[in-house]
């Protein structure tokens, strides 16, 4: 009857079922009691009203009945809430971070994914964190929803039980975009998920970085790396403090590299060619670095060592 997405479905759904259950009988029982009522009790069938008080025995009845009611309500929900607060020990430890906006996910060993990828049947426990405000980490097909709250963590836990692709919401309003703040959880079976964790790449431990920050808004990184080997343009890598070659004006000399170096690279690119690259193939960033940019960016690179 119910869906096996996860191991909360039954509890929620059951909960939900019984609620509008209930509702369902008394919103036809008394409307159909409201319609007899109308019929029997017109005025050409019943001339002259007459006032009836104190029914102690129907008093106790209405107060009684819906007080078992709702108490039961209550008591289902909170059946199918509370193993929703109490994570197995021994679950996969993932760590959900909001930001605005998307989520990133980090597996073990310092591994990240924008996906949330989780081996089926297996009970995962998800850190929630959030770097600016508040967001939701909401998949509604396994009746999951929890905030993600800056500075407070939180947290979630299930046992996926489909193989397949679920959607994944923010469900709190986080600004200008939080409409795109949506991702995946892809169930897999628990083999694929290995492979899957094995090859996915470490966190860029210089990530937070300010200057990194600014060279991978500006789109340095599509010409340049930061370990040492050539892309279109030299790496990072060790430039300060390094003889370096270049040509200027058409003639070669080799200079140290320092701060106004790479400033001179960044808003004059064609000025000092860097020996074995080509000219005419990085642009001038005058217009989209300022000064402090430029400043973070040179203490980044002063970092690659
Ligand atoms: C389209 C590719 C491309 C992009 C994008 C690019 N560069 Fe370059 N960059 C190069 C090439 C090619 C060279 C070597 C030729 C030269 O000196 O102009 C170079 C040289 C440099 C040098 C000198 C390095 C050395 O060892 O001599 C620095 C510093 C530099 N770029 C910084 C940046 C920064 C910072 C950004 C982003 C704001 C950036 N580049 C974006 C292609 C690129
Ligand atoms: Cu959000």
């Amino acid at each position: 009857m119910f869906s096996n997405a996860s191991n909360f479905v039954q509890g929620v759904d059951m909960a939900f079922a019984i609620i509008v259950g209930i509702s369902l009988f008394f919103l036809i029982t008394l409307t159909g009691t409201m319609i007899y009522f109308v019929v029997r009790y017109d005025h050409k069938k019943h001339p002259e009203a007459r006032q009836i008080k104190d029914n102690k025995w129907m008093e106790a009845t209405w107060i009684t009945i819906p007080l078992i009611l709702v108490l039961y309500m209550f008591y289902i929900g909170w059946e199918g809430f509370i193993p929703m607060r109490q994570a197995p020990k021994d679950a996969m430890q993932i760590t959900a971070i909001g930001k605005m906006w998307k989520y990133e996910f980090q597996y073990e060993g310092n591994k990240v994914s924008d996906t949330l990828v989780i081996p089926i049947n297996k009970a995962v426990k998800i850190s929630l964190k959030s770097v600016d405000v508040l967001h939701g980490f909401s998949v509604p097909s396994f009746r999951i929803k929890e905030d993600m709250v800056p500075v407070k963590d939180n947290y979630t836990w299930f046992i996926p039980g489909e193989l397949g692709d679920f959607d994944l919401f923010c469900t709190v309003y986080c600004g200008l975009n939080h409409a795109y703040m949506h991702s995946i959880v892809r169930v897999v079976p628990e083999d694929q998920f290995n492979e899957w964790v094995a090859y996915l790449p470490e966190k860029n431990a210089d990530a937070e970085n300010p200057g990194y920050k600014v060279m991978e808004k500006n789109g340095c990184f599509a010409c340049h790396n930061t370990t040492g080997t050539r892309l279109v343009g030299p790496s990072f890598k060790g430039i300060y403090g390094r003889k370096i070659k270049v040509m200027t004006d058409g003639v070669a000399r080799e200079l140290i590299g320092d701060d106004s170096y790479v400033e001179t690279s960044i808003y004059e690119p064609n000025k000092d060619i860097s020996d074995g690259y080509p000219a005419n193939i990085m642009q001038s960033y005058k217009n989209s670095i300022n000064k402090e940019d430029m400043k973070l960016i040179q203490e980044y690179i002063k970092t690659l060592k």
